[in-house]
């Protein structure tokens, strides 16, 4: 029997966010890591999508997952943190695969202090989503199921 096999996505994210819940609840929530992981398969079920969900504290392997995810992955969610304000190789890693890239931030960066307003990566993504907490996750998943679905 030959089954369909469903659209894979990488969900990228980057360092401090395995602190999600533990701190700075204002600012993060009180939603943890292993939490977000849980909506964001469960959500991707639903728009047939099987989820690798990762997260590390490390600029080159967020690099080399980037370009991991220009093979064989219809799209990469993408929260760099830190790194999305401070990162030319993340944003070379992006600008060198086909792959769509959503940008997700949890808070509203442009709410915050002036060096989050500038996003090394917002210039290659596809679409940025911030501000929105874990549900911007569940809307860069609807957003990346809109765009394939167009593509196809
Ligand atoms: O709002 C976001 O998702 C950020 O990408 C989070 C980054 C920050 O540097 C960006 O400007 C915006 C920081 C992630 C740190 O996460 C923590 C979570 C809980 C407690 C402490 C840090």
């Amino acid at each position: 029997m030959t089954e369909k096999s469903s659209a894979r996505i990488l969900v990228l994210n980057g360092p401090n966010l395995n602190l999600l819940g533990t701190r700075e609840p204002k600012t993060y929530g009180t939603t943890s890591l292993g939490d977000l992981e849980a909506m964001v398969k469960s959500h991707a079920a639903t728009c047939s999508f099987s989820v690798d969900f990762r997260q590390t504290n490390n600029e080159g392997t967020l690099v080399d997952w980037i370009q991991e995810g220009g093979k064989g992955f219809a799209g990469i969610i993408l929260n760099a943190a830190a790194y999305t304000h401070t990162s030319v190789a993340i944003h070379d890693a992006i600008a060198a695969i086909k792959t769509p890239v959503i940008e997700v931030h949890l808070s509203n960066i442009f709410k915050r202090e002036p060096f989050r307003h500038h996003s090394y990566v917002s210039d290659v993504a596809a679409g940025v989503i911030c501000g929105f907490g874990p549900v911007g996750y569940i809307l860069a998943i609807d957003a990346l199921e809109s765009m394939l679905r167009h593509q196809s």
